[in-house]
């Protein structure tokens, strides 16, 4: 897809208060740091257009994006960060979960795990929680850049093989980094296929 306008649409902090839901939305989740804001910014093709942060809890609100006046993508706080207070620890669990479950117009959930760090309990607990839940999603295993390829296969088979305990198979995984731009191909093609199949 070209893209031709990326625009900020807003933040919210409740799923309730959040409009703009008759286009079709794709969002992305994942532990704190783990790159979820850079990719919005490599899948959208403008660098800033998410804010990151290199300190973790950069992104506390439900942020919207409109590409082209044709589909929405959500960037979300991150789950599990233990420097925030419990009580907004609790909260982004539970504004996370409103959106993931009320939302009409989400289209599929790119869960983000971060390539170099074997998944933890936290995630595959996410990741169960959203089959459960019937939630169309996809993995994305993150910074590849940061490890050489035969680690990231390695690193790749690791997860796969974690989801594999409780998965029969695994759900669909792109491997990708912000820096290097690999993914956007296979991230764009889940959009766009997704988008077809309304
Ligand atoms: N080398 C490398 N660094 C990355 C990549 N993606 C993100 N980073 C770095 O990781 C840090 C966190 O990135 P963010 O995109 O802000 O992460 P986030 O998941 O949105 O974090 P929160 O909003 O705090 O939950 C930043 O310093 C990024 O520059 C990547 O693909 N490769
Ligand atoms: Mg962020």
């Amino acid at each position: 897809m070209k893209i031709k306008t990326a625009e900020y649409v807003g933040s919210w902090e409740r799923n309730v208060d959040m409009p703009h839901r008759d286009k079709p939305e794709f969002a992305f989740i994942g532990r704190s740091n783990v790159g979820k804001s850079s990719l919005i910014n490599m899948v959208a093709e403008r660098n800033g257009l998410a804010k990151t942060s290199s300190t973790p809890g950069k992104t506390q609100t439900l942020n919207l994006f409109n590409i082209n006046n044709e589909l929405q993508i959500c960037d979300l706080p991150g789950y599990g960060y233990a420097k925030v207070s419990k009580d907004k620890r609790e909260g982004f669990g539970k504004m996370i979960a409103y959106y993931l479950r009320e939302r009409p117009n989400l289209y599929c959930l790119f869960i983000l795990l971060d390539l170099r760090i074997p998944p933890q309990k936290i995630d595959l607990d996410f990741i169960n929680d959203c089959g459960d839940n019937a939630i169309p999603m996809v993995i994305v295993g993150t910074k590849a850049d940061k490890l050489k390829p035969v680690e990231v296969e390695a690193n790749a088979q690791i997860i796969k093989d974690a989801l594999l305990e409780t998965w029969e198979e695994v759900p669909p995984f792109i491997i990708s980094s912000s820096e290097t731009k690999q993914g956007h191909k296979e991230i764009w093609d889940v959009i766009k296929n997704a988008m077809k199949n309304g």
